[in-house]
């Protein structure tokens, strides 16, 4: 095993990855930028370096940077978290190449995964349902709209480097598909510095599901079972839960198993999410692989018992996979909401600043994945999130309920949060319901979106 790592992301992913060493028995080095600088999680680690200015480009995302701390501090292997580097291939071969090891896939997946197309085409080879589309790339004009008049409008352009939401334009009627092709495509070069486009049939109000997957270097690869997303705003996800409510069960399964073939033609290993679409109908659609630990990772520990960092660790170090498949039960329901500091009520304005209160929600079935504290000052330059706020009950009804007291219970003054938002989607009768998609926050909240 590892006698150190190094962590090379900030706020609560790097406090999470310092607790699974300090459990592991293993020594964690933070790295930190100038904004950081003093924040109290750094404390916790054995070792703190400080790797640049506030800018992420500088720091969190400066390879030679991190790769020198890496180096200076004597590590085995490097924790990249989520966001930040934990996605790019030629990070992952830098550490290969400098005999460092990095926790999550092998580059060689990333890249197989990175690019939508092709991993569309891997899907399709290991029998996984993709949304209906074009074969490849599209090259011609003609191709486009000879497909498009094929499956009917609406139509999704989505650029193959593209990912996360980015890329993508809907085409609802035959007029407009050749301006939007030459418009996607322009955007992609720009934007991906590869302007190569696919298309497929727009999914109306679908579902996001994904499902947690976790592989070791033997090529054993499991699910975890899956989250249901579907509650997001401009692709940032506000609620996660498992399980999907209202998915049937026989879905379900295939669903997982569909996503443990992907992985293993992939040749995946380490944490990795495959993401699906499920349309009114219950037909799911693999749409893509995130090949990293997630930000709601917590809500699969929470119904299957496992610690998904520390078995990335594991598996990192490589040992076999603890446990197979029947191993692994989900057992009852667990749902996270994300504390921003964004103001709701004024279009999700990023809200930094000083926490002048904090009073944390607590008692039974509660977890708070956290790196703040009272007098903790949220910098203005990284992501706005403050705390993840998940709740594990034996049902849903439960646990909304848990949810609903321990958003009651959680004070924070100071910054704008999300807080008041989750509040209301706790008490909203289409979430009570289980009736959610990908367009209920927008649909809801429009004067607040
Ligand atoms: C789609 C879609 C509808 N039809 N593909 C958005 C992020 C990226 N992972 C894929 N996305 C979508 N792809 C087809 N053919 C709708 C979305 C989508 C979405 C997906 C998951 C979660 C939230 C979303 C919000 C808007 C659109």
């Amino acid at each position: 095993m590892f006698q150190r790592i190094l962590i090379a992301n900030r706020g609560e992913i790097a406090l999470r990855i310092i607790r699974a060493c300090k459990e592991m028995g293993i020594e964690s080095v933070a790295v930190y930028s100038e904004a950081d600088r003093g924040a109290p999680y750094l404390q916790l680690a054995d070792q703190s370096i400080c790797i640049g200015p506030a800018i992420a480009t500088e720091s969190y995302l400066k390879i030679p940077r991190l790769i020198s701390a890496a180096e200076a501090a004597d590590v085995q292997a490097i924790h990249p978290g989520y966001g930040f580097l934990s996605e790019n291939a030629h990070f992952a071969e830098v550490c290969r190449d400098c005999k460092i090891e990095f926790i999550g896939p092998p580059p060689e997946a990333m890249h197989r995964l990175g690019n939508k197309n092709e991993a569309r085409k891997l899907a399709q080879k290991a029998g996984v349902p993709v949304v209906p589309g074009s074969e490849g790339l599209i090259e011609k004009d003609e191709e486009a709209l000879a497909l498009a008049r094929e499956m009917g409008f609406p139509v999704l352009i989505k650029a193959a480097a593209g990912g996360g939401g980015r890329g993508m334009r809907v085409i609802r009627e035959e007029a407009a598909l050749l301006s939007g092709l030459r418009a996607a495509r322009q955007e992609a070069e720009s934007a991906f510095k590869d302007g190569s486009v696919y298309l497929e049939k727009y999914i109306e109000q679908p579902r996001h599901v994904e499902v947690q997957l976790l592989g070791d270097r033997l090529g054993n690869v499991i699910h975890l079972w899956e989250r249901d997303c579907s509650l997001q705003r401009r692709h940032q996800k506000l609620v996660e839960e498992s399980p999907a409510p209202n998915l049937p069960d026989s879905v379900r399964k295939k669903i997982c198993e569909s996503a443990v073939r992907l992985a293993k033609a992939a040749g995946y290993y380490s944490a990795g999410t495959c993401e699906f679409l499920v349309d009114k109908q219950n037909r799911f659609y693999f749409i893509e692989v995130n090949a990293r630990i997630q930000v709601e990772h917590p809500v699969t520990e929470l119904v299957t018992g496992v610690d998904l960092v520390k078995a990335q660790i594991r598996v990192a170090a490589g040992e076999p996979l603890p446990f197979a498949q029947r191993d692994i039960v989900h057992r009852g329901c667990a749902i996270e909401c994300r504390i921003n500091a964004e103001d709701p009520a004024s279009h999700f304005r990023p809200s930094p600043g000083l926490i002048t209160r904090w009073q944390p929600p607590g008692g039974p079935g509660v977890r708070l994945d956290t790196h703040a504290v009272a007098g903790y000052r949220v910098p203005p330059n990284y992501d706005s999130l403050v705390a993840k706020l998940l709740v594990y009950q034996p049902t849903r009804a439960d646990a909304i309920a848990c949810m609903r007291r321990a958003l009651d219970e959680f004070i924070i003054e100071g910054i704008h949060t999300t807080i008041p938002l989750h509040r209301e989607i706790m008490r909203h009768p289409a979430f009570q319901a289980g009736q959610v998609d990908t367009t209920f926050i927008e649909r809801t909240w429009q004067k607040k979106g």
